[in-house]
């Protein structure tokens, strides 16, 4: 069977771990692609020469044309700007909506048959575009947002139990910004649900929420660390986690940015909420129960992502 192609669209922090990854894990072939001259070439020849070292086999390929992404079976998307400290996500819109449309025309031309996962942000607004300007199925273009936002409130929280982070599992929904909605009651250590863990005296309800509000800044947090840009490993892992889901058709149930018309009370409009990705992209969107207090941090986070969209339609070429 000939080896998958995976096209990475923009090849900066991002990109280049995500094609470190894709080559450790055999994931396929890949190809990068940026507007910055060289930078593509560049890592793809890097990483090409460490695998020799890893013993693994898959070819590297960088470029400054669309049409290097041709025939692609996934696409992640991370072109545009990141964060620099004092900067929300939303601030990115006015130069990250014009750099998804020009991908969603590359995607549409080179390989409309790929899964597609974006990751620029504002996330759920740019997956948005991607989606309007490639034409591809809805099913086919996915956002990466919550597998990272779980994975660090699976990280905070493992440390604070004191447990393995393979034992903890934790939902993040909604929008990914400021607004994105942890649930505890959803969250759990081996089974046990946080609240329950709460009431055992593991931790308090005050530590708690002190976790919630770190995973809701997780990003932040990173940003004024580094103060250069944004976090880039566990991005990148994450997106990781959702192509090979694909890929294998692993029926993975993950908290992505999906498409959701006629679920959650939604008439069109992509937010996080678990789905099941497998062999035919998001297969299914899964509608858990929530309660009210619940419903309304998930209510105010659609309303921001529905700002974030339509201020994205005003910036689309006429
Ligand atoms: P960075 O290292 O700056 O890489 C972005 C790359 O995009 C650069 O190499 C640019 O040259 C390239 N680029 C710019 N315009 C274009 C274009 N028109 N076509 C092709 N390439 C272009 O950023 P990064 O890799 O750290 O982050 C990339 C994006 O991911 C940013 O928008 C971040 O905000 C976003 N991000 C999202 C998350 C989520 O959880 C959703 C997490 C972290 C970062």
């Amino acid at each position: 069977m000939a080896r998958k192609k995976i096209a990475l669209v923009g090849a900066g922090n991002i990109g280049g771990t995500l094609a470190h990854l894709v080559a450790l894990k055999e994931l396929g072939d890949v190809v990068l692609f940026d507007i910055a001259e060289g930078v593509p070439q560049g890592k793809a020849l890097d990483i090409a020469q460490s695998n020799p070292v890893e013993g693994v086999d898959a070819t590297m390929a960088g470029g400054n044309d669309y049409s290097v992404i041709a025939g692609a079976d996934v696409v992640i998307v991370t072109a545009g700007v990141p964060r620099k400290p004092g900067m929300s996500r939303d601030d990115l819109i006015g130069t990250n909506a014009k750099v998804m449309a020009a991908v969603g025309e590359g995607i549409k031309t080179h390989c409309p048959d790929a899964f597609v996962i974006c990751i620029t942000n504002p996330l759920d607004a740019m997956v948005w575009v991607l989606r309007e300007l490639s034409g591809l199925p809805h099913t086919k273009v996915v956002g990466m947002a919550g597998v990272l936002d779980s994975a660090r409130f699976r990280t905070f929280l493992a440390e604070e139990f004191d447990v393995s982070v393979q034992d903890v599992s934790a939902f993040v929904l909604g929008g990914h910004g400021d607004t994105m909605v942890p649930l505890t009651r959803y969250s759990t250590v081996a089974g046990i649900p946080l609240p329950d863990l709460v009431k055992m005296g593991w931790t308090t309800q005050e530590k708690l929420d002190e976790i919630v509000t770190r995973t809701r800044n997780g990003g932040a947090e990173i940003v004024g660390l580094l103060k250069t840009g944004s976090a880039f490993y566990a991005p990148a892992a994450s997106a990781i986690a959702m192509a090979e889901a694909y890929l294998k058709d692993q029926k993975r149930v993950l908290p992505c940015a999906a498409w959701c018309d006629g679920v959650f009370g939604l008439d069109g409009l992509y937010v996080g909420v678990p789905v099941v990705i497998g062999a035919n992209g998001v297969e299914k969107v899964v509608e858990i129960e929530m309660n009210a207090d619940e419903q309304a941090m998930f209510d105010t986070s659609v309303e921001a992502v529905r700002g974030l969209v339509a201020a994205s339609r005003e910036l689309m070429p006429k």
